[in-house]
């Protein structure tokens, strides 16, 4: 005994030097997040999809857990981006709705984000892709240093697109410059009015190799209506048909220069997104038009990053989440024919409602997480939600979180790694308006609006009287029982308005 309790003490310090460091920093896994943009859950292959394959992104099933109730923050990208990386609801912070290309950062440098929270932990972070948070903090010159932006907010390497293929400049930005630039071209950008000579959508229409049927009807560039103008740039503008290789190249890159420390790398993918111009190699393959050739476009890329993780000798130290920013839309704006050629594809799978919509289609996405070793293939049906990553990741990481930040996330890392089906009890869910689940209940508040999304082919879930559904027997939200449950329905608008209330900016 005395012998044990002299021994003790050496033994625990043996034990720590030799554990104990990693132990009481916590683990320190790799982490690669691939974010789809607009991919519904019935467009991933091990998801259930009728018209598509997705080998690529299969296999993360395969060796991981597939979630079947995890969400977006919100139907659409920025407060879904937004949520994503400050673990703040959106709808909170005014100016979070869907920014134009030349909107001004709306995270603000030197908060406790995602990326600083890995930063904070040792990690190198890099994020490549599609932004679309906004740059810089008033009126942007595109022609010297633009920020703050990603490496401002915790991103130690940046190389992205401003907003969306749709949205001008079609121009990389790699770290703080656009890149290519030719400083005797200099590149202009406006979102109020016409600049420079460049023909229009709007005015040259038999230019365009793609209509638009909604909107997009600005500058045109590579043969594509946009929204918002730009002059100038022409060498550093990027062929819409590119924009998957060069992506998937630069993530690859910070991969192979990142490998002998923890990363964390937000593959931040455009597919399948509008306007919809994948490699030509991917044209044709899908059979369901540009829409499904661009999901075959992510599931090579998400490939090429798996494959990546697997020369590196990187894949057992790394945690693999794959997810999408909001849910499906299929006509989003132009005429790219996915509506003709949907066939029998449902893009939202068993869900109501799609991009935008109240109903579940708006955020609950194809999430999967694979971690080998940790993760044990499977599947799981907790309520989870990328909001929580950063509690989830600072508790997996041994880091705290600073009081009042990333005050709407909730760690649900037994979840996300399948050692637990409890995830959130309650989550708000942002479209045209809030709606909120609690278990299997989802509540819809009632409020106006048209039915269908303008331009789109997407049920909104606008209803003049309160809507409440109980997904464990209706998952498709097709029976409002709120009349049913008056009690249910008054308690969870209640606690949508407490919700509300709470933290007011
Ligand atoms: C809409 C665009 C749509 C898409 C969306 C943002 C029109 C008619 N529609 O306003 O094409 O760009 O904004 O999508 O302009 S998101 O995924 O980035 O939120
Ligand atoms: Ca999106």
């Amino acid at each position: 005994m005395f012998l044990y309790a002299r021994m003790r003490k050496p033994l625990f310090l043996f034990f720590a030097l030799l554990f104990g460091a990693a132990h009481a920093a916590g683990e320190r896994p790799n982490v690669v997040l691939i974010y789809a943009d607009d991919l519904g859950t019935g467009d991933v292959g091990c998801f259930g999809s009728i018209g598509l394959k997705t080998p690529n992104i299969d296999r993360l099933a395969k060796d991981g857990l597939k979630l079947t109730d995890a969400h977006a923050s919100a139907a659409t990208c920025t407060p879904s981006r937004y949520s994503l990386l400050t673990g703040e609801y959106a709808w909170r912070k005014k100016g979070t709705g869907i920014l134009p290309g030349d909107a001004s950062l709306i995270i603000e440098p030197g908060r406790f984000t995602l990326p600083s929270l890995f930063q904070k932990a040792g990690y190198t972070t890099g994020v490549v892709g599609k932004w679309h948070l906004g740059l810089g903090a008033g009126p942007i010159d595109w022609n010297t240093e633009v920020k703050p932006g990603p490496m401002e907010i915790g991103f130690t390497e940046s190389f992205i697109m401003a907003a969306t293929g749709d949205r001008v400049p079609s121009v990389y930005l790699d770290g703080h410059k656009v890149r290519g630039l030719d400083p005797a071209d200099p590149l202009l950008v406006s979102y109020k009015e016409k600049i420079g000579t460049e023909p229009t959508g709007k005015e040259n229409p038999e230019l365009l190799t793609m209509r638009s049927t909604q909107g997009h009807n600005q500058t045109l560039h590579n043969g594509i209506g946009r929204i918002g103008y730009m002059a100038g740039g022409k060498a550093a503008r990027w062929k819409d048909e590119d924009l998957g290789d060069e992506f998937t190249k630069q993530a690859v890159g910070f991969l192979e220069r990142s490998k002998d420390k923890p990363f964390f790398l937000y593959y931040a993918a455009h597919e399948p997104h509008v306007p919809r111009r994948p490699h030509p190699r991917f044209e044709g393959k899908s059979g369901l038009g540009l829409r499904g050739d661009a999901i075959l476009a992510l599931d090579w890329s998400t490939g090429e990053i798996l494959n990546a993780l697997d020369r590196l000798g990187l894949a057992e130290k790394t945690i693999v989440i794959f997810s999408s920013d909001n849910g499906a839309v299929v006509d989003d704006g132009y005429a790219d024919e996915a509506v003709a050629k949907m066939g029998d594809h449902k893009p939202s799978g068993p869900w109501r409602g799609g991009k935008y919509s109240l109903f579940e289609g708006g955020t609950r996405v194809p999430t999967l997480v694979r971690w080998p070793g940790r993760v044990k293939p499977g599947e799981s049906g907790a309520l989870v939600c990328q909001i929580d990553f950063i509690a989830s990741f600072a508790a997996l990481l041994g880091e705290s979180v600073p009081a009042g930040a990333a005050p709407d996330s909730q760690n649900v890392m037994p979840a996300l790694l399948g050692e637990s089906r409890d995830g959130r009890a309650e989550l708000v869910e942002q479209g045209w308006r809030l709606t909120l689940r609690e278990g299997p209940w989802k509540f819809i508040p009632p409020g106006k609006g048209p039915a269908r999304s303008a331009g789109t082919d997407v049920e909104t879930g606008n209803l003049p009287e309160p809507q409440l559904f109980d997904l464990s027997t209706d998952p498709g939200e097709t029976k409002n029982v709120a009349a049913e449950h008056p009690e249910r329905a008054a308690s969870m608008q209640g606690r949508l308005d407490a919700l509300q209330a709470k933290h007011p900016r």
